[in-house]
């Protein structure tokens, strides 16, 4: 062997004694795309979730499971059980009666309701009923308890920035340890919180846009993110028909983003909620963006188209995700009915760092920076 070959080789066993790799022989993992562990565009179809969550609220009891949820765990993270490398979502279900106690974590958190009526989330003191369509947050940090005060199953989406929270090394911890006072009282545990703000607290305060109160606390526990914490699919729907005259964006079409009413900013620091609502007919462009989306059908049918063919088929309450860099277009197959996409993205993280990039195809090819 040449003195050059021994000399090689020894650098490499050396370098890796002392935890160190040589860039020309990691460069291949380095630079090349494939080599990378990514989320997979993926469908969940209701019809497949809908009789194993009923299965599991039948055959696992809510004391064992803490919260009964099927993970949407994409193909392309395994073995974790996330959606992207940001986000992190679950399907629920509580039978009446059911509840869940009260917590907090640092990831932010949302439920979106499904079906049902007579589940709640407590926040913070107040407690948010929930009927289909509405998003209830839970920002980083709030205090959170679950509950079904009714006489059907309810079943929401439950979306966090969990993984992002992983990948920061935020080593987020469950909190279990909550405590109410009484005044001249001494503190007691409690596994439910006492609800001590009104009902419909944060529709009342905040549901005329671009009006606030101004004599009242805005900040709720802890929370970094929107002081309402009840979004009601009613209003999202009134706000969306309002701007049917308006030319809609050649690639989303009509789309709407949940704000903070106090900030104007994103709900939570990490995750963008808003709602997509393309009408029959209309025809959208290609685009790609480096952030990561996870939708969910609230109304029609239809499918995602990418490149080199592949399509997503969905229908209503499939869940589907988009990540990072795929080249997609969303075509409403129902020529009578608006498409309406409830969408979860990762937007602000990566504005936020200066990562968001986002580019329109047009039909002859033709790629351009938005
Ligand atoms: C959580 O707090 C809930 O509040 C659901 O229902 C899923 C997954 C990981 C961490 C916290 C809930 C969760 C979670």
């Amino acid at each position: 062997m040449s003195t050059v070959v021994q000399e090689r080789e020894s650098l490499t066993k050396n370098s890796r004694q002392l935890g160190l790799t040589e860039y020309w022989v990691e460069r291949e993992i380095i630079e090349n795309p494939a080599n990378r562990t990514t989320a997979v565009p993926f469908v969940w179809h209701w019809k497949d979730i809908q009789p194993l969550l009923a299965k599991a609220s039948d055959i696992v009891p809510m004391e064992e499971a803490y919260r009964r949820a099927l993970l949407f765990s994409n193909p392309g993270l395994a073995p974790k059980a996330w959606m992207t490398t940001t986000i992190y979502g679950g399907c629920s279900w509580y039978n009446p009666g059911e509840s869940a106690e009260v917590h907090r974590h640092p990831p932010s958190a949302s439920r979106f309701v499904l079906q049902g009526n007579g589940g709640w989330t407590a926040v913070e003191g107040e407690k948010c009923m929930m009927a289909r369509g509405d998003l209830i947050l839970t920002p980083n940090g709030t205090w959170h308890n679950h509950g079904n005060d009714g006489n059907e199953p309810v079943i929401w989406v439950d979306i966090l920035d969990l993984p992002l929270a992983e990948n920061l090394n935020n080593s987020w911890v469950m909190e279990y340890d909550y405590y109410e006072v009484k005044s001249g009282e001494k503190a007691v545990q409690r596994t439910t919180q006492t609800i001590t703000k009104t009902d419909d607290y944060s529709v009342k305060t905040y549901s005329v846009g671009g009006i606030k109160p101004t004599f009242m606390d805005h900040q709720r526990g802890l929370s970094t993110g929107s002081p309402m914490f009840v979004y009601r699919w009613a209003d999202a729907v009134k706000a969306l028909n309002n701007l049917r005259e308006f030319e809609p964006d050649p690639c989303g079409g009509h789309s709407i983003e949940y704000i903070n009413p106090i900030t104007g900013g994103t709900v939570v620091p990490t995750l963008s909620f808003g709602v997509y609502m393309h009408e029959a007919g209309f025809q959208a462009d290609f685009q790609r963006k480096t952030s990561s989306t996870v939708y969910c059908v609230i109304q029609g049918k239809g499918r995602t188209e990418m490149d080199n063919g592949k399509v997503m088929e969905w229908d209503e309450n499939d869940v589907f995700v988009v990540p990072s860099g795929t080249w997609y277009r969303h075509v409403n197959t129902d020529p009578s009915n608006d498409l309406m996409l409830y969408a979860v993205s990762d937007e602000p993280t990566l504005t936020k760092l200066g990562f968001f990039v986002r580019h329109r195809r047009l039909a002859d090819g033709t790629i351009v920076a938005r």
